[in-house]
């Protein structure tokens, strides 16, 4: 017993129960019914966040076609914009896009769900993936009418559209900034570019949202013109391939 104390390990007896501390019992132990409350609410939270994830996947992903629209055009003509103020109705402050980045937007067009893939690109990056222009249905090409040097490089992106797009691709042409009045490019002379290259064009401002939706709408319209066309196109690869992918 050594020192004459309970010690257990020299043959001593162990301490008598006292009797005002419980006994515990490990196999029911005594619940805490604040405890399991928050325990509920917790799981009640986890699920109900993970039925709307769910729901919000089911929704991005059930629609009829899914477009790829690509923006082009130099730095700082407004291409991030155009796309803010299509999603948003907002304008951002000025800042460089970095690489590439995509949003997406559901829309109705003829009671049909069309799931668009907005894909926007730095301008001053000049040599661009051609899987950006991959499977592209439409292009926005913008230049800024303020400044006359983006009109003029505007040759540069419709050769590059040409040599690395679908052959079938929707082309518009947008003059941005129409808000300002220091204008450097006239109307008109859009409009020639436009028709020289066969392709759409018109005068947007992404500041006070003048004829932003009238651009998507074009091209949409022209998109599915396309689609529509005669069975010849079926035959190429891009079309097959938007039919299968598109038509649900
Ligand atoms: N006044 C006016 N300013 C605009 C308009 N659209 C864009 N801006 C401004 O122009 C600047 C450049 O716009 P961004 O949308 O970032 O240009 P970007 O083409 O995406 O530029 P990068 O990403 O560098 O290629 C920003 O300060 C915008 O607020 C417009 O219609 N009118
Ligand atoms: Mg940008």
């Amino acid at each position: 017993m050594g020192d004459g104390g309970w010690g257990l390990g020299d043959g001593g007896l162990a301490p008598p129960p006292n009797p005002q501390s419980p006994i515990p019992n490990p196999q029911s132990p005594i619940p805490n019914p604040y405890y399991i409350n928050i325990k509920c609410i917790f799981l009640f939270f986890i699920l109900s966040i993970k039925a709307l994830y769910k729901k919000i996947i089911n929704m991005l992903n059930n629609y009829d076609y899914l477009l790829k629209i690509i923006f082009l055009g130099e730095p700082g003509v407004g291409k991030t914009s155009i796309i803010y103020r299509y999603l948003y109705d907002s304008i951002q402050s000025y800042y460089f896009t970095i690489g590439y980045d995509f949003k997406n937007k559901l829309i109705d067009f003829n009671n049909k769900l069309i799931k668009m893939q907005l894909w926007d690109r730095v301008g001053s990056e000049h040599r661009i993936k051609s899987s950006y222009y991959k499977k592209a249905n439409g292009a926005i090409i913008v230049y800024d009418i303020c400044y006359r040097p983006s009109f003029i490089d505007m040759k540069y992106w419709l050769k590059e559209i040409k040599e690395n797009a679908p052959e079938d691709i929707s082309l518009i042409i947008a003059g941005n900034k129409y808000d300002l009045s220091e204008r450097k490019v006239t109307e008109e002379e859009g409009k020639k570019i436009a028709e020289e290259y066969n392709t759409y064009f018109i005068e947007i401002s992404a500041k006070t949202g003048h004829n932003i939706y009238q651009v998507f709408d074009i091209l949409i319209k022209d998109i599915f013109d396309n689609i529509n066309k005669s069975s010849i196109k079926i035959k190429n690869d891009s079309i097959i391939d938007k039919v299968s992918k598109c038509f649900k």
